[in-house]
């Protein structure tokens, strides 16, 4: 049965509320306006209702409800999304589901490094969790003071310390998830070793919710910090950022958590568009590089790790000015000048982003060809590269002219990625790097990952999906028609 008709529909909403509550399904469209755009406003879509349950049991009986009427189910985090996926589609069919209100951290443990907690928590809440109990949960992203644990997960997100502690994915001890017939599956076990069959938890992460509902996680907790020391660099090229990289490396590989490259224009975005943010040199630079080395070890002088790294990267000409933050807030100041990057290009006009990774000594290759392929192909453009250097990801954005239409810059999203891709691809790299696929970059899937990989997600996708109501029309593109 699917719920197409007014009557399967009334009927649908009349069990949803017996389950969740009537607070907890949302059909007013004053209610539901911000479940229905994603963050970039690229869809906007609409549903039968959105349904906020209350915890798993309640969210197990909603998924076996809305599977028996046929209707399909769009999971929702923080809603940060870069891909549009967790916005429902245009025709109406579908639930939307909101972890938000399964946001309890159920355990902090700090002789085990683990911390559980469910799906609706902001990544934040979880962080503030974590240090409460002496420890640090080592994931960060500008969005997390919205997105929840869920959501990163679902995406396996990267951020701003995956060259120290890795992708989300990495900090994923256990899982609890909802299975798409409504089964739960509780494997919240906090164990460093389990080689017990197949490891279903990775299965998960990172399939933006087109297998599962995610609702609660058991994560990888790291020490505290004791020295923390943060860098911003003006340099003379890529190649140089390239360069301070690897030495900084060589330095002090354990100390190195972030390293996060910015072209001069947009740094030039941020002091024009965000209140409140300085640069500390005299003169701008091309281009910049923001460093962060911390430590659990006492006494382990970063300072000075840092000041050599530094002044040898001068004399050698790599680095043309530095500072390094002499307090917590300085330190926050040099952040936010990176942090900054995304709502100061979004206020600069319109913009296509390219989230794409290549083998890190490749960095240099991907910004000076990209940056050229696309200025052949729209005179004007602006490439705005920035992001995680020290992991190959690099966020290839680029601006509209200035003073064009940003519509029809907009129409021209397909040619503007495509022709990344293809510099992309040139390079060995990755067309989706940490932002996932969501819905906007299904399409490039069978072109990068077909064959045997494509068939083999399909086949995952069937099994653990065979009514294929889990997130539809995210990550895999529709399939061929039988022949
Ligand atoms: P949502 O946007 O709500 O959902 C994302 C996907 O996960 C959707 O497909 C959704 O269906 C699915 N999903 C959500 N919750 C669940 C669940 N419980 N179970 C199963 N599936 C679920 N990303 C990075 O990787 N690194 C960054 O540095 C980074 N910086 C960002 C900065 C800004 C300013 C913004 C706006 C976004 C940034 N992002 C970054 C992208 C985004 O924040 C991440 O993808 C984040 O992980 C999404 O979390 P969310 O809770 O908002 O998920
Ligand atoms: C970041 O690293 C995010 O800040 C967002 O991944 C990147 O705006 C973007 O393209
Ligand atoms: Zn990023």
């Amino acid at each position: 049965m699917s719920a197409t008709s007014t009557a399967d529909s009334a009927a649908l909403l009349d069990a949803l509320r017996g389950i969740a509550g009537a607070a907890g399904v949302l059909t007013d469209p004053q209610d539901t306006a911000g479940y229905l755009q994603d963050w970039r406003k690229l869809y906007r879509g609409r549903a039968l209702a959105v349904v906020r349950p209350p915890d798993t049991a309640a969210l197990a009986a909603i998924v076996r409800r809305c599977a028996a009427a046929g209707v399909g189910m769009v999971p929702q985090g923080g809603n940060t999304s870069m891909a549009g996926g967790a916005t429902p589609s245009e025709d109406g069919r579908q639930v939307v589901i909101s972890l938000a209100r399964m946001n309890r951290v159920r355990d902090v443990d700090p002789v085990d490094f683990s911390l559980t907690v469910e799906a609706g928590a902001t990544l934040k809440a979880a962080q503030d969790a974590a240090a409460a109990a002496g420890c640090l949960l080592p994931l960060s992203i500008s969005a997390e003071g919205s997105a929840q644990i869920g959501g990163v997960l679902a995406t396996n997100a990267g951020g701003n310390t995956t060259v120290r502690f890795g992708n989300a994915r990495d900090l994923v001890l256990g899982l609890e998830v909802v299975l798409a017939d409504g089964q739960v599956w509780n494997g919240l076990r906090r164990l460093r070793k389990d080689n017990t069959g197949y490891c279903l938890r990775q299965l998960f992460v990172g399939a933006e919710g087109t297998l599962g509902i995610i609702t609660a996680a058991v994560l990888k907790l790291a020490p505290q910090p004791r020295e923390v020391e943060v860098a911003l660099c003006g340099l003379p090229s890529p190649e140089a950022a390239l360069a301070l990289f690897t030495r900084l490396q060589r330095s002090d590989p354990a100390a190195l958590v972030a390293f996060e490259y910015m072209s001069g224009i947009g740094i030039g975005f941020v002091l024009r568009h965000i209140q409140g943010v300085a640069l500390p040199f005299a003169a701008p630079a091309p281009h910049y590089a923001l460093i962060e080395l911390a430590t659990p070890r006492a006494e382990a002088g970063l300072r000075t790790v840092l000041e050599e790294a530094l002044t040898a990267a001068m004399d050698e000409g790599d680095v043309l000015d530095a500072v390094i933050a002499e307090s917590g807030a300085q330190r926050a100041a040099l952040w936010r000048l990176r942090e900054e990057h995304t709502e100061a290009q979004a206020r600069e006009g319109a913009s296509v982003k390219n989230d794409v990774s290549v083998p890190v000594s490749r960095t240099p290759e991907l910004i000076r060809r990209a940056t050229a392929a696309c200025e052949a192909l729209i005179p004007g453009i602006r490439a705005v590269p920035f992001g995680h250097l020290g992991d190959g990801n690099i966020h290839f954005n680029l601006e509209q002219p200035p003073g064009a239409d940003p519509a029809a810059f907009l129409a021209q999203s397909h040619a503007i990625m495509d022709t990344v891709a293809e510099v992309v691809r040139g390079l060995d790299g990755s067309f989706s790097a940490e932002h996932g696929l969501g819905r906007l970059k299904s399409y490039m899937l069978p072109l990068w990952r077909g064959g045997a990989e494509l068939d083999a997600m399909r086949r995952i996708k069937h099994a653990l999906d065979p009514l294929g109501l889990m997130n539809p029309g995210k990550v895999l593109p529709e399939e061929p028609p039988a022949e």
